[in-house]
């Protein structure tokens, strides 16, 4: 064991009310918006193939030319509201959106910035309309902030002189008073999303990471922090030098997913982040953005897949530069939505079904209040039959599926292997909650069904 100031405090999950709903909501939407939505991936004429929240790195674009932008962020087609319901109909039950990504532009006017919606025409506080927007309709928020500045004049990926070390005190001083104003001025947000923490100067600063949590959470009790923050006295990132988790989830999944049988990852909370394009978080306005959009049973199975071993998926969305939503991302949420008002209770409120093993066809979970396993069906074995591998000590009772209640009939191939034919494909992942009992109840389902051959 290594002797650590900075690593991981608490070592027991949290318990506590934010991290209960934090944890029971399962599915998040993520919004990355900022002036790199303008132009959308292109510069002067050049469409470059790389995220378009890397346009002013990728396109070498000046600090002076890129803060021009701001004036252009006019807001025409701006509706907080409708973000909101947008994200309310997709079955999202939180948003974490970015104030800060890593060109330094703020979405609130920051007294310690001057690249900031005060410097655009309107003025208006943007985040402080998105925040309101989505608690009115009931959904928490988590506010996302990259540590990584491409404007801040003190910013420095390492620290080899001295005159870089005080550069970055500042800067480190400059980020911890704009982190403190956001818990101050935002104060019913439920958490903060770091991100940009990967440089070898901010990994030489854990001291700074354990502190900037600590001081979030005294300004906003209960707020969660994810991993990404985080780094300890030797520069480890999300789990210190002696493996415990720093922050309150690990955050370190993007765009990938653990395997569908890893339950290694069930020992913590843990949130995957995904992107509905092929590669591009911020709005890109191109043909190939549009390559590998994922489609809504894409969407699914990777909720389906991730709520099985216990973890969240937030899904981003890249507003337009006008902020109006990409209305590809408008019907995406709306046939989500559609599956997830049907289906949404083997989602939401759930997590891992402890005793069922990864099945090949799709994925189990277990409500966290009753402990009914549903079935999430996303790839129907060719014949139409399915089979489910009961565990031992239990004796399946009926399965239903879940569009409709209705029971379906079973064949009972022995005490533990239960098979029964699945409709066929709509596209969409099927769904069915296995009633269970303790083995041995039913008489019926304790023996081997005499009446049926094994092959
Ligand atoms: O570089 C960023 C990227 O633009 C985006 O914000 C993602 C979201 O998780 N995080 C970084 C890459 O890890």
């Amino acid at each position: 064991m290594i002797a650590l100031r900075h690593g991981a405090g608490a070592q027991e999950r949290r318990q506590d009310a934010a991290m209960r709903a934090f944890r029971a909501d399962r599915f998040g939407q993520f919004v990355h918006w900022g002036l790199y939505a303008i132009p959308a991936g292109t510069w002067q004429g050049r469409t470059i193939e790389f995220a378009a929240e890397f346009l002013m790195h990728s396109a070498h674009v000046s600090r002076e030319d890129w803060a021009a932008l701001a004036g252009d962020f006019t807001l025409d087609g701006f509706d907080p509201a409708a973000w909101a319901r947008t994200a309310r109909r997709l079955g999202a039950r939180y948003v974490t959106v970015t104030t800060k990504h890593h060109d330094g532009f703020c979405l609130w006017p920051s007294a310690y910035s001057d690249f900031t919606v005060a410097a655009t025409p309107s003025k208006r506080d943007v985040l402080g309309e998105i925040v309101a927007a989505y608690r009115a309709e009931g959904l928490a928020v988590h506010l996302y902030y990259s540590v990584l500045d491409w404007h801040h004049p003190d910013w420095r990926y390492a620290l080899d002189t001295d005159e870089d070390r005080a550069a970055f005190d500042r800067y480190l001083a400059f980020a911890t008073a704009q982190l403190t104003e956001l818990a101050e001025r935002y104060p019913d947000v439920r958490g903060f999303w770091f991100d940009g923490t990967w440089d070898e100067s901010v990994k030489a600063n854990g001291g700074w990471t354990a502190e900037i949590e600590r001081i979030l959470k005294e300004r906003i009790p209960g707020a969660i922090v994810n991993s990404r923050l985080r780094a300890d006295d030797l520069g480890a990132r999300h789990f210190d030098s002696n493996g415990a988790l720093m922050g309150d989830y690990e955050s370190g999944y993007e765009r990938r997913l653990p395997a569908p049988w890893d339950r290694s990852v069930t020992a913590h909370d843990w949130e995957a982040c995904a992107t509905i394009t092929q590669a591009t978080w911020g709005f890109h306005d191109s043909a190939w953005a549009d390559r590998g959009r994922k489609t809504p049973a894409q969407i699914v199975e990777q909720l389906a897949q991730t709520v099985s071993l216990g973890g969240n998926l937030l899904l981003n969305f890249g507003p337009r530069g006008d902020g109006s939503l990409a209305p590809a991302e408008v019907v995406l949420a709306e046939e989500t939505g559609a599956w997830m008002d049907v289906n949404g209770a083997a989602i939401h409120d759930s997590g891992v079904a402890e005793q069922w093993t990864y099945p090949g066809w799709g994925f189990y979970t277990a409500r966290a209040d009753t402990g009914l396993v549903h079935a999430i069906v996303t790839r129907i074995p060719v014949s139409g039959i399915l089979t489910i591998e009961v565990p031992a000590g239990l004796a399946l009772r009926s399965v239903r599926e879940l569009s409709d209640g209705a029971a379906v009939p079973l064949t009972v191939l022995d005490a533990r292997t239960v098979q029964f034919p699945v409709p066929a494909s709509t596209g969409m992942p099927v769904v069915f909650a296995l009633e269970t009992g303790p083995a041995g109840e039913d008489p019926a389902l304790r023996e081997p069904n005499p009446d049926v051959a094994l092959v």
